[in-house]
């Protein structure tokens, strides 16, 4: 029998996923049918991005998974209609992009590029900067876009010390846990990257006493989520040059409202929550895999876990 797979994601996307899915779908050997409408009780799975006029899963009774083109879930995972299995985004499309922000922003500091970019004196100055493996960096959060992220810095030699809410074990990068190992990461790290979703644990990981435990002048990337930051503490660090420069992706408002600090603040880089995306060909394999999984009954991958929160 052909499945239903409901496209719920904002219609915006539906030009950019459609082909994609379906081709996806016929590659796995799928016979599925993606629809924008259709009687909840005849879907078997839901295509999900917030933003979605989606609300209420009750209806959908016969659905057997919802599945998110977005990594973060913090704005579905609470929802208490939502009770089929929910999965989350892992793109090696998306990954990719993610390595490159971070890469990017992560060069652009450490090799001081915009002394050089910007410098209407036309000031010659020779001052070298120091190399990679010379520049400590703390990856917090070490999971599918952490690690990747981690990996692509440590192959330029930064001394990368992860930190996550599990211990792990990673080729070349000693990974911390605990508050502890926050500390000791945070101790030695002159650019410290925050990639973990949004929960209530993470909520302010970095507040006020662990920016203090940055060596001066550290330089903050997050592309994970806004609420990572204590925004009153950033920019207290940011106005004293505890902090050297933030270098923001993601933020508790989006878009980031026109008066808020963030957009004038001269150690404030604003980039608009696109360090990456979600891609439609890559991304739509890994939906495929899933409903593939779903029929065949075998275990779903990127299983959102309820109680964590991510
Ligand atoms: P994963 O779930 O694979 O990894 C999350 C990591 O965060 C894990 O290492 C996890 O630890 C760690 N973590 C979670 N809670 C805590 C905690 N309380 N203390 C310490 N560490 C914690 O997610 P992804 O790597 O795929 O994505 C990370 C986030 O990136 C997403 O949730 C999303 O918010 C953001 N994102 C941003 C994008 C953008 O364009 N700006 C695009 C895509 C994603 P453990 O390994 O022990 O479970
Ligand atoms: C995501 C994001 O979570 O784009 O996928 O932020």
């Amino acid at each position: 029998m052909t499945l239903t797979v409901l496209f719920a994601a904002t219609p915006a996307l539906w030009e950019e996923f459609s082909a994609a899915l379906s081709h996806a779908f016929a590659d796995a050997g799928l016979d599925a049918a993606l629809v924008l409408q259709a009687d909840p009780a005849a879907v078997d799975y839901i295509v999900y991005a917030p933003s979605s006029p989606l609300e209420d899963f009750t209806p959908y009774t016969r659905c057997k998974a919802v599945l998110s083109l977005w990594a973060g879930v913090e704005r579905i995972v609470g929802n208490q209609t939502l009770t089929m299995p929910l999965c989350r985004m892992v793109d090696p499309g998306l990954t990719e992009g993610m390595v490159e922000w971070v890469v990017g922003h992560t060069l652009r500091h450490h090799l001081g590029m915009d002394r050089h970019i910007v410098n209407p004196g036309q000031v010659w100055d020779p001052t070298c900067p120091p190399l990679a493996r010379e520049r400590p960096v703390a990856m917090l959060g070490m999971g599918a876009l952490g690690t990747a992220c981690a990996q692509a810095l440590r192959a330029l030699h930064f001394p990368v010390t992860g930190w996550s809410r599990t211990a792990k074990e990673v080729p070349g990068i000693p990974c911390l846990h605990g508050e502890d190992g926050l500390r000791q990461a945070l101790s030695t790290a002159q650019i410290v990257v925050t990639l973990m979703p949004k929960t209530p644990e993470t909520e302010n990981t970095l507040n006020a006493e662990r920016l203090s435990w940055l060596p001066q002048g550290a330089v903050i990337l997050n592309p994970g989520r806004g609420a990572l930051i204590d925004d009153d503490a950033l920019l207290a660090a940011l106005d004293t040059g505890a902090v050297g420069h933030a270098t923001l992706d993601v933020f508790r408002v989006e878009p980031l409202p026109a008066d808020h600090r963030y957009w004038t603040h001269p150690r404030v880089t604003v980039t608009p929550h696109i360090a990456a995306d979600t891609r439609p060909s890559s991304a739509s394999r890994m939906v495929a895999e899933n409903i593939r999984r779903g029929e065949a009954g075998e275990p779903f991958v990127n299983l959102v876990d309820r109680v964590r929160g991510y």
